[in-house]
């Protein structure tokens, strides 16, 4: 049985634990004490150099990206599929993949990061601010995809949707009102029971 090293705060932990909601794949839920600096210690280190959660231990072949985690869950478990069978289908998935983590995350983390763990002196409004109109633009790119869509490819709920679920949770608390296509997919989304048994508690 794999063990999946997450803190339950994590927006990119999130992701894994949705996808083994999704697929129903027995694990060993691991939490790290982030408070207690458990991220930064050798042995932790020796499973991911980063100090960063999530890693996956499968027997002792470890993996420490999100994205390369998914991946690895819906290759191992291909049941229920989160990516088409097609070639093209597979490539949307990815290049979603990959632009939700550098147009979304990035900047998702520059807001929200301050606003859930630091104090208010401490915030960087006008690196907030910037980041707030980088999610905005990018939105109305989604907003394009999804005109008259359920999800962003091929009609079927997949990694290139669930991997935004941690995002989308925080547009309220990021104060960014997406436009009405964004909107919908994003409460479809956050309704899936993967979704609402992961909310984090702050
Ligand atoms: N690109 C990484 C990002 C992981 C990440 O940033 N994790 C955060 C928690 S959401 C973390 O562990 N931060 C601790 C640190 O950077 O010290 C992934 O997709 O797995």
């Amino acid at each position: 049985m794999p063990k999946v090293y997450y803190h339950p705060r994590s927006t990119y932990a999130r992701r894994v634990m949705i996808s083994l909601l999704e697929k129903n794949i027995p694990h060993d839920a691991v939490v790290v004490d982030m408070a207690a600096k458990e991220h930064r210690t050798p042995e932790y280190l020796s499973k991911n150099p980063y100090g960063r959660v999530p890693v996956i231990d499968d027997g002792g072949f470890v993996l420490y990206e999100s994205t390369a985690i998914l991946n690895y869950l819906e290759a191992i478990h291909p049941t229920p599929a989160l990516v088409p069978s097609d070639p093209k289908g597979r490539a949307l998935v990815d290049m979603h993949m990959k632009l939700c983590d550098i147009q979304m995350g990035v900047h998702m983390g520059v807001i929200v990061f301050p606003k859930r763990f630091l104090k208010k002196d401490r915030w960087n409004l006008e690196a907030m601010a910037t980041a707030k109109a980088a999610i905005e633009a990018h939105l109305d790119i989604l907003r394009k995809v999804l005109a008259g869509k359920t999800y962003l490819v091929a009609e079927q709920f997949s990694l290139a949707d669930l991997i935004y679920i941690p995002f989308l949770h925080f547009l309220p608390l990021a104060e960014i009102d997406p436009p009405p296509a964004v909107r919908d997919w994003a409460a479809r989304l956050l309704e899936r029971d993967s979704a609402k048994q992961t909310v984090p508690d702050l």
